[in-house]
């Protein structure tokens, strides 16, 4: 494989500046709030402004009188279409539009259609609705109670707040190894309810064309396809004529990926009123009802022998997601991918519990660059193995290193069975602490603290889960977790290509251009790559899990290289000769020997579309498909550092270095990876530093505007310092593997390890995110630190 570091005209893989960018920056995106369509109308939700309420009646009367009013949609009136309730993404039933109860704060109540977006909200004030106000539960551990009301009454004999229980791993043979250790770790911690917060909010505008029954649903999805096969099986449209287009998205993350009652209303609202119908959230809305992350309370415990070999892990979590359990993930995965929680050590056994509650909160639960919660599984080991080298004594990098997985053991599968397909932990981890001056810098720290200065250095290093399925092990609903690609070569030998997958800001338009370029020898920019419009593209589950290279991407090589193969043919028939006569080299055929006789892509193309004759059973044209289900998940993984200082005197925490080395296979595009890897830290910083969507005990959410959840700028980080090494993945056709996530999922633990780093002298063992100054100054107090911090 060739790597073209030039900027100007790359073939295949190198740096190369994005195409999408020449819009972008211009400020010429086309988002789903640009789209204003003739006759368009507005639409508003009104929201609970309570946590746990029954509704008792809902007047609507006044808000139908106003003059620019076209429609007011309640639950009742949904559920003469069968639309109130619709199936999650994980085994329950999700209200589009309370009817019995509301459950969390800023659940939707009802829908306003009018003719601009300011008489639609003056008018939700119109409407009159009677609650009786139920006492919520915005604490998992107390949902459970005996005594805790029930949110989920609506569910037949429904008595508790009970959603499932789920295990994986060994339990037997991981308490034998923990009976049987030197040492025993315990350590209970919780990774708080964050959200994803992108840029722009979520939004949709919905079209029924009166003429042709066509309805057209303009949405800021993650994955456009398997919306449109879900709003068919489940509203009962016909699927031919749906089109679900997803144009610019302002950031994902993960926010983007399930289907929310706003997207629904403006569908029914459009269907009612004959015209399209536009919703866009602001960014309360956001916040407060759309698909969170986290809230993994977790205990756990790591068994080691006494120089340090690591034996056995075992985790119990409770789990909170919300009112409704609507996590997007495979649906046979309640807990996701956590149980991959083994991370990148080679242990004996292990044993991870799961339970499941509901809570007066939003639901959601897998989102935020999570990988359907590797995240928390990688938190989970990262800390735990923190917390053993605390009680052994012993250097964490050092602790690590004797304890990694070694090359000779890929492919290795892990004891709660994962394949891990290929790895080189130990050299990525020396790079990092090359890169870090690992050594110097403990020595730096010795002096430091002999000042009574506090330096902390943290180190974490992961193991990503990405590019879910094969489908005979994941599906969403029954759709199988595959992708297809189409590659057409245009006479003139320019080309088309176009995913399943759909963008939100990973540069998709340049890596898959880059992909068929590296396989075509086509150059990146005669390449156009068309995403998001299921009229227009293949079927495909769509962007997240950082699923499109690792399953999109080898659809797109594997299209492309059948291409190729054609091209040989057309070759050899407009050379009279035959087929293995020919030699490839990258972007033209030549006979094998004489490179002075051959034939170009474009001239190729051109022949398959002219009047060459082809050999029988050969069809013109230059084009090919290719639907790939992927034999396994790619396991990216990366080693960070992290270098922080801590002002005794404020307990503030600054990021002074972040060094980051990233293995995600070979580098389609190494400024694109870069800047996936940079955005990824910055999230980390946040997580551990700074977010959280906290509840008070009436239920209140307190993160929901951003001057109360606080996301972080360029002035909480430094500087980012990247390296890579580059592992293969054997069953990819290129060797990719994803990486959109995997800061997202490495980085916080090492802030979080930096920072009891930075604390050691006050003896602090754990402090639960996000260490703002306020928790690490308790934390520096001896304070009982606070290990559940759902109610603030
Ligand atoms: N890439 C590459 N070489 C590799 C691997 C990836 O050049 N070996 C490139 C890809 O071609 C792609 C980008 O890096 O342009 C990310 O690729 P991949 O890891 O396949 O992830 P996806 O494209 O599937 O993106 C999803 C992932 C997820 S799940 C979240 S969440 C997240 C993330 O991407 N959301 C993002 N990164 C984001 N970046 C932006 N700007 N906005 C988001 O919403
Ligand atoms: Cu879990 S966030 Mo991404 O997989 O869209």
């Amino acid at each position: 494989m060739t790597t073209t570091e030039n900027q100007a005209n790359p073939i295949g893989f190198g740096r190369m500046l994005r195409k999408e960018d020449a819009r972008f920056l211009r400020g010429k995106g086309n988002y789903v709030d640009d789209l204003n369509l003739p006759g368009m109308l507005h639409g508003a939700v009104l929201r609970s402004p309570y946590a746990h309420a029954r509704i008792k009646s809902i007047d609507i009367s006044a808000a139908q009188a106003h003059p620019k009013v076209k429609a007011v949609i309640t639950g009742e009136i949904l559920e003469t279409l069968n639309l109130a309730w619709i199936p999650s993404l994980s085994h329950d039933v999700v209200a589009v539009l309370a009817t019995d109860k509301v459950r969390f704060q800023g659940q939707e109540v009802a829908f306003v259609v009018a003719e601009d977006r300011y008489s639609a909200r003056d008018a939700l004030e119109l409407i009159e609705v009677d609650y009786e106000v139920l006492p919520p539960v915005v604490d998992a551990k107390k949902a459970l109670d005996k005594d805790a009301p029930v949110i989920r009454d609506d569910i037949a004999g429904k008595v508790d707040n009970f959603i499932f229980d789920w295990e994986s791993g060994d339990k037997a043979a991981t308490d034998e190894v923990f009976a049987n250790a030197a040492i025993v770790v315990n350590q209970d911690m919780l990774y708080p309810r964050v959200h994803p917060a992108p840029m722009e909010t979520c939004g949709a505008v919905a079209y029924m064309d009166p003429i042709d029954q066509k309805l057209t649903i303009y949405s800021t999805t993650q994955a456009p396809h398997a919306h449109r096969t879900l709003y068919a099986l489940v509203a009962g449209l016909p699927e031919h004529k749906l089109r679900v287009v997803s144009p610019d998205i302002g950031g994902g993350f993960g926010n983007k990926v399930g289907i929310y009652p706003g997207y629904v209303l403006a569908i029914v609202g459009s269907i009612l009123t004959k015209r399209p119908v536009k919703w866009m959230e602001d960014r309360s809305e956001n916040l407060m009802s759309t698909s969170f992350a986290r809230d993994y309370h977790m205990k756990g415990s790591i068994a080691a022998s006494a120089d340090g070999k690591i034996l056995g892990l075992r985790v119990d979590v409770l789990a909170d997601h919300g009112a409704f359990n609507n996590t997007a993930q495979p649906t046979k995965f309640p807990a996701g991918f956590f149980h991959v929680f083994t991370g990148s050590y080679d242990l004996m056994a292990a044993h991870c519990s799961v339970r499941g509650v509901y809570t007066n909160k939003a639901p959601g639960g897998v989102a935020y660059a999570c990988s359907f919660r590797v995240t928390e599984a990688v938190y989970l080991v990262e800390r735990m193995v923190d917390r053993l080298a605390q009680e052994l004594k012993m250097d964490p990098a050092e602790l690590r290193m004797k304890n990694l997985l070694r090359p000779e053991q890929f492919p290795y599968t892990s004891p709660t069975g994962w394949e891990y397909d290929s790895g080189e932990y130990p050299r990525a981890l020396r790079l990092a602490m090359d890169i870090a001056g690992y050594e110097e810098l403990r020595k730096e720290q010795a002096q430091k603290r002999a000042k009574g200065e506090l330096m902390g250095i943290g180190i974490s290093f992961f193991t990503e889960t990405v590019g879910a399925g094969p489908k005979r092990h994941m599906d969403i609903l029954g759709l199988g977790m595959a992708d297809g690609c189409e590659v057409r070569v245009h006479p003139t030998g320019k080309a088309v290509v176009r995913l399943s997958v759909q963008s939100q800001g990973q540069g998709h338009e340049t890596t898959f251009a880059q992909i068929v370029s590296e396989v075509t020898g086509i150059p990146p920019e005669d390449i156009d790559v068309v995403h998001g419009d299921t009229d227009n593209t293949p079927f495909g589950l769509g962007t997240y899990g950082s699923r499109s290279t690792p399953v999109s991407g080898a659809a797109a090589a594997i299209a492309a290289r059948r291409v190729v193969d054609k091209a040989r043919i057309v070759a050899s028939a407009m050379l009279e000769c035959a087929p293995e006569d020919l030699e490839w080299e990258k972007g033209r055929f030549n006979i094998k020997g004489d490179k002075s006789v051959g034939k170009t892509m474009a001239e190729i193309a051109l022949g398959a579309h002219g009047t060459v004759e082809l050999p029988e059973g050969v069809e013109g044209h230059l084009n090919a498909e290719c639907v790939y289900d992927p034999p396994n998940l790619t396991y990216p993984f990366g080693a960070y550092i992290c270098v922080v200082d801590v002002d005794p005197a404020t307990a503030k925490v600054s990021v002074r270095r972040f060094i980051a080395v990233d293995d995600c296979g070979p580098r389609i595009n190494p400024m694109i990876v870069e800047g996936q890897v940079h955005g990824g830290l910055a999230d980390g910083v946040g997580m551990a530093l700074m977010e959280v969507i906290a509840f008070d005990e009436d239920g209140n959410n307190l993160g929901a505007s951003f001057m109360d959840y606080l996301i972080p700028t360029s002035l909480e980080c430094p500087s980012w310092e990247t390296g890579a090494t580059v592992t293969p993945s054997p069953h990819h056709p290129l060797g990719l593997k994803g990486v959109g996530e995997s800061a997202t999922v490495g980085s916080p633990p090492a802030v979080v390890n930096a920072v009891i780093d930075a604390l050691a002298p006050y003896g602090v063992k754990h402090a639960d995110m996000p260490l703002t100054p306020a928790q690490v100054w308790q934390a520096m107090q001896g304070a009982p630190y606070r290990t559940d911090l759902a109610i603030q």
